[in-house]
């Protein structure tokens, strides 16, 4: 089942800010902020939270591509491997959500990480869930290629995100 982090870390207000801060060349950049809305909009769609999008300035979940070190404790390792990785709500790095930018990101048409999925599972840590024992759930600890095509919560992810807004 759902799990919360330790001292279950939430956004203290449902409205939550994200900015875009840099992106793939592998998907066009309306695509990318087309597929993070609606991996935002599972979110919310169950739950108390609304997002609001900045485009300048601080935003609590700010969310980019970048490959190697990229300014945090947690360097990406180049194709495969780590695919992307995100913070758990906080002030500062809290809530950002870092993708990989050595893999090939896809919005389901091409080969590639889905990056809908990924983002709809990153976003999930960004507000604090932590990993899912369902197989079914998004939070479930493992990228499967076969997270394709239509992308649904699970019951499991939604009572998580449920038990924090
Ligand atoms: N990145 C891990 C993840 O997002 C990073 C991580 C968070 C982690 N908590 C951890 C690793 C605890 C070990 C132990 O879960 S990952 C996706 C994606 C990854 C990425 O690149 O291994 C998924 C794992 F990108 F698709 F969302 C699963 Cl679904
Ligand atoms: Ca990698
Ligand atoms: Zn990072
Ligand atoms: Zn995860």
């Amino acid at each position: 089942n759902f799990q919360l982090y330790p001292f279950t870390p939430k956004w203290p207000s449902n409205v939550v800010t994200y900015r875009i801060v840099s992106y793939t060349s592998d998907l066009p950049r309306y695509k990318v902020d087309q597929l993070v809305e609606q991996a935002l909009g599972k979110w919310s769609e169950v739950s108390a939270l609304t997002f609001k999008k900045v485009l300048i300035g601080d935003a609590d979940i700010r969310i980019g591509f970048a490959r190697g070190a990229h300014g945090d404790f947690y360097p990406f390792d180049g194709p495969g491997g780590i695919l992307a990785h995100a913070f758990e709500p906080g002030i500062g790095i809290g809530g950002d959500a870092h993708f990989d930018n050595d893999e090939q990101w896809s919005d389901g048409s091409q080969l590639g990480v889905n990056f809908l999925f990924a983002a709809t599972h990153e976003l999930g840590h960004s507000l604090g869930l932590g990993h899912s024992s369902d197989p079914n759930a998004v939070m479930y600890p493992t990228y499967d290629a076969s997270n394709s095509g239509d992308i649904n919560l699970s019951e499991d992810d939604i009572k998580g995100i449920q038990a924090l807004y």
